[in-house]
């Protein structure tokens, strides 16, 4: 996987439970399967950037919401990397994505990575707030002994490599 040419500009490791008493979690109305996952994201430079909630659902797929501000604008691949380290400044102890057995990107053969989502827009005034389903990832993937990772990318990701 090749982050190392990509400068990332947030991340969080995945590894705290939701709590009830998390913000994320106001407008929950049920359906959801399972305890799910919230973490506060970090800037490269240590400032707090908002939170991405990963959680369960009835039909059997994740939901992400991520929810940042003062981000840099335009154009950020964001994925699930395979481990729940982000020290900086360019969080390469998350390692590669959560891939499973898939290849990396939706344009690719035997694509996409569980740890793959779409590109996400950030306009001028800073602020992501994108939700997102994913039928791949599972809480397995998220559970293992070294966590996961939200990492959000300086540039989009192209989808292929
Ligand atoms: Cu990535």
């Amino acid at each position: 996987m090749p982050i190392a040419n990509r400068l990332t500009c947030a991340a969080a490791a995945l590894a705290l439970p939701f709590t009830a008493a998390a913000p994320a979690l106001a407008d929950d109305h049920g359906g959801s399967a399972g305890p799910g996952f919230l973490a506060t994201v970090e800037t490269a430079e240590g400032a707090i950037a908002g939170t991405v909630s990963i959680r369960p659902t009835a039909s059997g797929m994740m939901l992400i919401g991520i929810d940042l501000r003062d981000m840099p604008p335009g154009l950020h691949g964001v994925h699930i990397h395979e481990t729940g380290d982000c020290s900086g400044p360019e969080f390469k102890t998350a390692g590669g994505h959560v891939a499973g057995d898939a290849n990396h990107g939706v344009m690719v053969e035997g694509g996409p990575h569980p740890g793959d989502l779409p590109n996400v827009h950030v306009g001028e005034e800073g602020r992501l707030a994108a939700t997102f389903f994913n039928d791949r990832l599972t809480r397995d993937h998220l559970t293992d002994a070294d966590g996961a990772a939200f990492i959000v990318h300086a540039g989009p990701d192209d989808y292929e490599s």
